[in-house]
């Protein structure tokens, strides 16, 4: 998952051309220090029959980052840069599973654990649990899973990702305004240099995805920064397919 040792050292980059500030802060893009975070692309999440779909929200509005997110993934595979994919689910016995969160689900008819269309809701190794396709993780790729909100809580996220160097954290995933924001924040707060990718994330509610957005920009960047992934893309290789994403 380090950039190849035979390949030439990543470049340096200018700033990219993020709001409301040049990202990342220090004048300088690092692609070896830059992971590309892909947060819970699940099909509980974004897919037919899975747990954001049993609730009756929208996922079309989940779904949407899938496209531009697989060409940002893309483009960090063929540079040989930083990937973790994140899962977020619970052990068969749901053990791990705060009774709180157990019955909160339950209420809203996609209780955690029951049996669907697509296994057991959020529980690991069942079909709706797992990556969606287009983004499936492949050999080398740190893969996190948690049983949490937020990526860095209770897992070794933090070790994976100091032990590569990792100062810069590029998000994408869903939802905006759950998993994609609690991670930023924490990320935030231990140091790491925030990139929101708005065209790569979705929320069960458009207006929580606008406003998730807004807090991560607020305050001159409380959180860090945002950009559409076309943006970055350009700003590592200018000359990337601009067809290929939004
Ligand atoms: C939610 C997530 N929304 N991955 N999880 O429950 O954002």
């Amino acid at each position: 998952m380090r950039y190849p040792a035979d390949r030439p050292a990543a470049p340096s980059l200018g700033t990219v051309p993020a709001d409301p500030y040049p990202w990342p802060f220090g004048g300088a893009l690092e692609l070896e220090r830059t992971a590309l975070l892909l947060i819970d692309w699940q099909h509980d999440f974004c897919g037919p029959g899975g747990y954001v779909d049993a609730m009756g929200y929208d996922i079309a509005l989940t779904r949407r980052g899938i496209e531009p997110t697989r060409d940002l993934l893309a483009l960090w595979r063929e540079l040989g840069l930083p990937i973790v994919h994140t899962r977020e689910g619970h052990k068969p016995d749901l053990s791990d599973c705060p009774p709180n969160k157990l019955w909160r689900s339950r209420r809203v008819g996609a209780g955690i654990g029951d049996s669907g269309p697509c296994g057991r809701v959020l529980v690991r190794g069942e079909p709706g649990w797992e990556i969606v396709p287009e983004l499936a993780p492949v050999a080398g790729e740190a893969v996190i899973d948690k049983a949490t909100k937020g990526a860095f809580s209770q897992t070794d996220l933090e070790l994976v990702l100091r032990n590569r160097g990792i100062q810069n954290l590029v998000f994408t995933g869903i939802t905006t305004d759950v998993c994609v924001h609690t991670s930023l924040r924490e990320g935030n707060d231990l140091g790491y240099e925030c990139l929101l990718l708005e065209d790569c994330t979705g929320a069960t509610e458009e207006s929580n995805h606008q406003a998730a957005v807004h807090m991560v920009k607020m305050q001159g960047g409380i959180f860090g920064a945002v950009a559409r992934s076309s943006v970055l893309m350009d700003a590592i290789q200018p000359n990337h397919d601009e067809g290929a994403t939004t």
